[in-house]
């Protein structure tokens, strides 16, 4: 602490970026779930969770600050980006201050916790703080096909950057607290050596979910099959965080009620969702079907877009704190990143007229559950090299009969 204090006291600008180039010289190291529930084994070492966490954790801010570095000036001049990035410095020093400090003190291992905690407490509202930064770009600047491409780039990036500093930190907290927690004791941290798929897909028909859309519990899930590959009637296991399953099944269920209830408001009966989990020998997948009307191809890739999808100003509400995901369109593209975040995915297939699959692909196996992170270098840095030029495809001309009169020109 007192080197992060004689730092911001005396020209902070001059002391971060210095910290920011050395550790962005590393690359962050993915952890596979083994690893993860090798932290929280009975001969876990704390010790050794101080020691990985207090290079990794650095490294892993730095990393996308690097990046951040290279968003456009317009938006990094923003308030909501500077505080952002305030934050992002802040936490950078804390914890690089644990560098030279004795992992055999206990003292030292307490207070590391506790910056852990001050840490992810300081950075809550990093999501609503980078919408809030984006709309107001938006606003001044408007939103253009290049523009939108490099803030999904990034924020991309980002907010899986953010998925696992954050689960590091979870982790750590948790398993060195010292309880149990009495509701899961088999729990490891925040993940579920043995997470039953189907029980978390039946705990997302939550009522608040259900009367918001004016739903009944039979109307939501008619169906729900579930399909072993070898033994039917086994249980739907694998080694996951439930509470990232948890988000993306809620954000689908809600899209898919809404579409349901709204193409059928005349209805007096509502078609029902219907899930389907299955277990292979190398995913377990789990597919959501509504019969909501569906949406048309053109408009699918928007649905996962930051830039597009953005409404004005939740920053200030204050129910951006206890729903998760919920107040602006961030939903649906942050689910696939927890999808992503262990190697599997979220997609959307959608028949225009009738209704939308939505498929959340995860590995069956934990020892290919590992970590997806970004990692800052020529290859990203390439990215954010501005690309003005033509596409590499040709543009459907406007009004094709009258290119009879005129020689055929390309698009530039
Ligand atoms: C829709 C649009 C959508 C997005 C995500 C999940 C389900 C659905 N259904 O109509």
């Amino acid at each position: 602490m007192k080197f992060a204090q004689f730092l911001l006291k005396n020209g902070s600008v001059s002391g971060i970026p210095k910290q920011v180039e050395r550790f962005a010289k590393f690359s962050p190291s993915p952890l596979s779930m083994k690893q993860f529930l090798d932290f929280g084994s009975a001969n876990a070492c704390e010790k050794t969770s101080f020691v990985f966490l207090r290079q990794e954790l650095p490294v892993r801010l730095a990393n996308i600050m690097k990046e951040i570095d290279f968003l456009p000036d317009k938006l990094l001049g923003t308030p909501s980006l500077k505080l952002l990035t305030s934050w992002y410095s802040q936490s950078l020093l804390e914890l690089i201050d644990f560098l030279e400090r004795d992992p055999d003190d206990k003292e030292v291992l307490k207070s590391f916790t506790q910056t852990l905690v001050n840490v992810r407490n300081r950075h809550n509202n990093v999501v609503p703080t980078m919408a809030q930064g984006v709309v107001e770009y938006k606003e001044a600047f408007g939103v253009d096909p290049v523009t939108n491409q490099n803030v999904q780039y990034f924020l991309d990036r980002f907010y899986m950057s953010r998925i696992s500093t954050r689960m590091l930190m979870n982790q750590h907290t948790l398993i060195f607290e010292g309880s149990v927690n009495p509701a899961h004791p088999k729990h490891i941290g925040s993940i579920d050596p043995s997470c039953d798929t189907v029980e978390v897909v039946k705990g997302n028909d939550s009522p608040r979910l259900l009367h918001t859309h004016r739903c009944t519990l039979s109307h939501v899930i008619n169906t729900l099959i579930s399909f072993t590959a070898k033994n039917p009637g086994q249980p739907l296991h694998i080694v996951y965080v439930p509470s990232h399953l948890y988000h993306m099944l809620f954000e689908l269920f809600k899209n898919a009620m809404r579409a349901t209830v709204e193409t059928h408001e005349t209805s007096p009966t509502l078609p029902p969702i219907k899930v389907r989990v299955s277990l292979g020998s190398e995913d377990l997948t789990i597919k959501m079907s509504d019969r909501g009307g569906g949406v048309p191809l053109r408009k699918i890739e928007r649905l996962f877009s930051y830039m597009y999808s953005t409404a004005p100003s939740p920053v200030h509400s204050d129910n951006s704190r206890n729903a998760p995901l919920a107040g602006f369109g961030y939903g649906l593209p942050i689910s696939r990143l927890y999808a992503k975040y262990f190697q599997g995915d979220l997609q959307l297939y959608s028949m225009e007229g009738y209704g939308t699959s939505a498929v959340i692909y995860l590995k069956a196996l934990s020892s290919e559950s590992v970590e997806r992170l970004p990692v800052f270098n020529k290859s990203a840095l390439r990215h954010y090299q501005t690309s003005t030029e033509a596409d590499d495809w040709c543009m459907p001309s406007k009004d094709p009969r009258k290119l009879e009169n005129t020689r055929q020109t390309q698009n530039r």
